[in-house]
């Protein structure tokens, strides 16, 4: 269990971690944080979920109060200081800071980076196995041009509702389309469907994030000799797929066994799926940011 937190530039224990009701990220979810974990002691691809962070608070004009390189030291002290041993989920939030009521961040003269890290599964582990049901949503994926779902921003109001409206009627995750009607993700995961041994997945311009799971797999097919299409593609095409699956830090690799009452392909969770994930935990253990030297994983 986690007891620390970093908040205003210091360990402080958890329950006494605690913003401003001032805070611009709590009145108008200015801000933005990544999602990362923790697998056999390494933080995986710890680089590149800070250059997401630092690209989305480019995008928003938000300056992170300390560099790539002090972030990545502050994500490790995090583990240590919490003792995380193999796995451990780790989020980071960078918000505008405290300001006044006005909207305004002109007034926000320090914004707050906070690292939180906890044990999470997305899904029960049972549905790992058995597969999940998933369902198209009436509300639309945010446009790009309006609010772009490439900036991971604290207002995930858009991603909120297509998951409430999911679990409403009955399933695990939300078909989330873009308002062309184009399938572009679940509600945090990055959807693949694999179909004639091809792997497709949405590009990113149909309103999708840039998952960093997504990528992993990308490269993890490509290595063993699958064709991969980022190309748009529609529910129908979902429909008729020979397997489905979801990719996200939080869901890591999840099989679709039933999309809107449609069975995909028997029902049952794919081979190539498995063969995937299968891929995906071994590149987890030995890829990224070791926490602990050598000797202290032996002492430990
Ligand atoms: N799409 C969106 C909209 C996301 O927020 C992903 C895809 C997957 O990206 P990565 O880089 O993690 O492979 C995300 C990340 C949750 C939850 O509880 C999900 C995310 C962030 C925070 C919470 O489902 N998703």
């Amino acid at each position: 269990m986690s007891r620390w937190v970093f908040i205003d530039g210091e360990f402080v224990e958890k329950e006494h971690a605690k913003i401003s009701v001032y805070d611009h990220g709590l009145l108008y979810g200015d801000g933005i944080f990544e999602g990362i974990r923790m697998y056999g002691g390494n933080v995986f691809r710890l680089r590149e979920h800070l250059e997401r962070l630092f690209d989305s608070a480019k995008s928003i004009l938000l300056e992170v109060p300390y560099t790539i390189e002090e972030l990545e030291q502050i994500v490790v002290e995090t583990m240590r200081i919490n003792e995380f041993k193999d796995q451990a989920y780790i989020r980071i939030v960078v918000s505008r800071g405290v300001g006044d009521l006005g909207l305004d961040p002109a007034k926000c003269h320090h914004p707050q980076l906070i690292i939180i890290a906890e044990q999470l599964a997305l899904f029960s582990n049972d549905l790992y196995d058995k597969g999940i049901e998933m369902v198209t949503v009436p509300t639309r994926r945010s446009r790009p041009d309006i609010l772009s779902p490439k900036v991971k921003s604290l207002n995930y109001l858009n991603n909120i509702l297509l998951k409430v409206e999911a679990t409403k009627a009955g399933a695990d995750e939300a078909l989330t389309l873009n308002t062309e009607g184009y399938v572009a993700e679940g509600s945090g995961q990055n959807i693949f469907l694999l179909k004639n041994r091809v792997l497709y997945t949405p590009p990113s311009y149909v309103g999708a994030l840039e998952g960093i799971t997504r990528n992993a797999i990308i490269e993890l097919a490509r290595e063993r000799g699958y064709t991969v299409k980022e190309e748009p593609f529609t529910r129908h095409d979902v429909f008729v797929a020979d397997e489905v699956f979801l990719t996200g830090t939080a869901a890591e690799v999840v099989p679709v066994v039933k999309v809107d009452s449609r069975d995909i392909a028997d029902g049952t969770p794919g081979k190539h799926t498995h063969t995937l994930l299968n891929a995906f935990r071994e590149l987890v253990v030995r890829d990224g940011v070791p926490v602990y030297t050598n000797a202290e994983n032996h002492a430990g």
